[in-house]
């Protein structure tokens, strides 16, 4: 038995063996000891880093702002201070080793107290993140030009997150000196690849109560990812508690008391994204995946009929009825509302897997596709719909709202509004593989945001991480011009199968990879490289109070969870 650990851990750490250029890792009885180094995931663009390292005094340490300041700042001061000192919960930190050999203040490498950081905002505050934030910065630890001082400068707030993010995760507990809080020399140049790096999460096929939310946004901070979007309804369920139409979550949510979202829950939830530079982007899918919105709105959906004009038992329908003047009504107020209720001018509008099925089968919709002389080509109603729908919702934005959409209103050669975002979900096995539909989005002048290769409901046993680290956005045949056109891209975490007691530790370590791929340079690409420092930043967040997974088969933290 002994034998067969050994041999397995043999195999598993030669696996990932780490390549010369990383010094840090100890075989220790055949498993890789990856010490707590601060390295910083994802990846910075540009990074030197010394030996010389400075020691930090939970009692003496402080963030001083001598830019630009304002309550994100404040609150991301307050919020850093806990993380790097007082880490996950109550009686789990900080650190205890055992004492240092010498005093710290004869190990060769030490240069001094850092007692400061820092934080330099050269421009004023924005109140919101957006599309195009600004999130590069600048970190200084003791370099020529900065001796003895660490400091964060950015010409954005969201550069002032980014960098203060990590600047957390420069400070590590070191074996070696006993010291619990040190942080090495170090200049950082850092910046996104991708500007939309994005995580969608599923709270219709089970509700996720707001804790939840929170703590996956605080993962998402902790990744540098800036996109929350919210596919708050399907068919399952409405949780969105409506204030025009009260009735949908009354009768459409699992629990009309304790399974919804009020006015007041949604504005929680985009004000604490706001504060770690994330923008919330709701996602109210239709006209399919609606069955839940029929049963607080009468006549919204599509009566179904069967194959002989007989009416199906009570209570079958189909997607929302496109001829159904008054269903425009309905639509224009709802996402006037969303689009007051919700601060991003994009809205997810879904559009996806629509199935046709009752719509051939209606008597008013099948004469009014004779009357327009669309055959049966029921495309041309879909399309009907969505130019419906984006005329009343630009009506009643003036103009200010904007669109995401799933791959199938491209696949079905669906026009839509200039400047709508496609977002490019199928596998290869279903028609065009990813790298050919994003070519296909591009050349029709979209915008585009790739989430296929990162479908994280799918479980299965062994190392996975892998293939989301090295899918790549831009392998696609296609111009300058059309890559430009990839905005970034998002992980998915469908809930049929996940809810809050499963959906933290089944996205978390492997939606990593995926902010790594959006974040860095696309030359940051080496398994072996990465399965390290993974390694560490799991144990950052598990430090930090998450319940994420184990990434890499055989190791383990210094601290585990309890
Ligand atoms: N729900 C909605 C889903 C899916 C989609 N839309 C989905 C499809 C295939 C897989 C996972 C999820 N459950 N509304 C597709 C965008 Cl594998």
């Amino acid at each position: 038995m002994n034998v067969l650990l050994l041999v397995f851990c043999f195999v598993a750490s030669v696996q990932w063996a780490p390549s010369e250029a990383v010094p840090f890792v100890i075989p220790w009885y055949g498993r890789w000891i990856v010490p707590t180094v601060g390295e910083v995931w994802p990846k910075p663009q540009q990074q030197t880093s010394s030996e010389t390292f400075f020691v930090l005094r939970p009692t003496m340490f402080q963030f001083q702002v001598v830019g630009e300041r304002c309550d994100i700042i404040d609150e991301a001061v307050r919020r850093y201070y806990q993380i790097i000192f007082y880490p996950g919960e109550a009686g789990r930190s900080p650190l205890s080793y055992p004492p240092p050999p010498t005093p710290i203040q004869e190990h060769p490498q030490f240069r001094a107290f850092l007692d400061a950081v820092e934080i330099d905002l050269k421009q004023p505050c924005e109140y919101l993140p957006s599309a195009d934030m600004l999130e590069s910065y600048n970190i200084k630890i003791d370099t020529p030009d900065n001796p003895l001082k660490a400091t964060i400068t950015s010409d954005s707030v969201w550069g002032i997150l980014r960098g203060m993010e990590t600047l957390s995760q420069l400070v590590y507990s070191s074996a070696a000196t006993g010291v619990a809080y040190q942080m090495n020399a170090t200049e950082i140049t850092d910046f996104p690849r991708f500007s939309y790096r994005g995580f969608m999460m599923d709270t219709a096929r089970h509700y996720m109560p707001l804790k939840t939310i929170k703590k996956m946004t605080d993962l998402l901070a902790q990744n540098k990812m800036n996109v929350l979007h919210w596919h708050l309804t399907d068919d399952a369920s409405f949780p969105y508690e409506s204030t025009l139409f009260p009735n949908i979550s009354r009768y459409g949510s699992f629990q009309p008391f304790s399974h919804i979202y009020t006015a007041n829950d949604v504005r929680e939830v985009i004000e604490y994204a706001r504060l770690r530079g994330i923008r919330v982007i709701p996602e109210f899918d239709s006209p399919d995946h609606t069955q839940s919105w029929g049963l607080g709105q009468p006549r919204l959906l599509t009566e179904c009929y069967d194959d002989n004009g007989i009416l199906k038992v009570p209570d079958e329908y189909g997607a929302i009825m496109p001829t159904r003047e008054e269903n425009y009504v309905f639509l224009q107020q709802f996402f006037g509302e969303i689009f007051n209720t919700f601060p991003d001018p994009y809205v997810h509008m879904g559009g996806d897997e629509v199935s046709y099925y009752c719509w051939q089968r209606h008597p008013e919709i099948k004469a009014f596709m004779a009357a327009n002389g669309w055959g049966e080509d029921y495309t041309k109603l879909e399309q009907y719909y969505f130019d419906r729908l984006t005329a009343a919702t630009q009506e009643i934005t003036q103009n200010q709202m904007r669109y995401i959409v799933w791959q199938e209103l491209l696949d079905l050669n669906i026009t839509l509004p200039t400047g709508t975002v496609v977002e490019v979900w199928k596998g290869d096995y279903e028609g065009l593989s990813f790298n050919e539909e994003l070519a296909r989005v591009t050349k029709y002048g979209y915008q585009t945001i790739l989430a296929s290769p990162w479908y994280l409901n799918y479980i299965s046993y062994g190392l996975d991480w892998e293939k989301y680290y090295l899918a790549e956005p831009l392998d696609f045949d296609g111009s300058e011009a059309q890559k430009n056109l990839v905005i970034g891209g998002e992980a998915t975490m469908w809930s049929e199968y996940v809810d809050s007691v499963s959906v933290i530790p089944r996205t978390w370590p492997r939606a990593c990879t995926v902010a790594e791929r959006l974040w860095s340079d696309r030359s940051v690409n080496d398994t072996a490289l990465a399965a390290l420092r993974l390694e560490e930043h799991r144990c950052r967040l598990l430090r930090r109070g998450f319940m994420v997974d184990p990434s890499n088969g055989v190791n383990f933290c210094e601290q585990e969870w309890d």
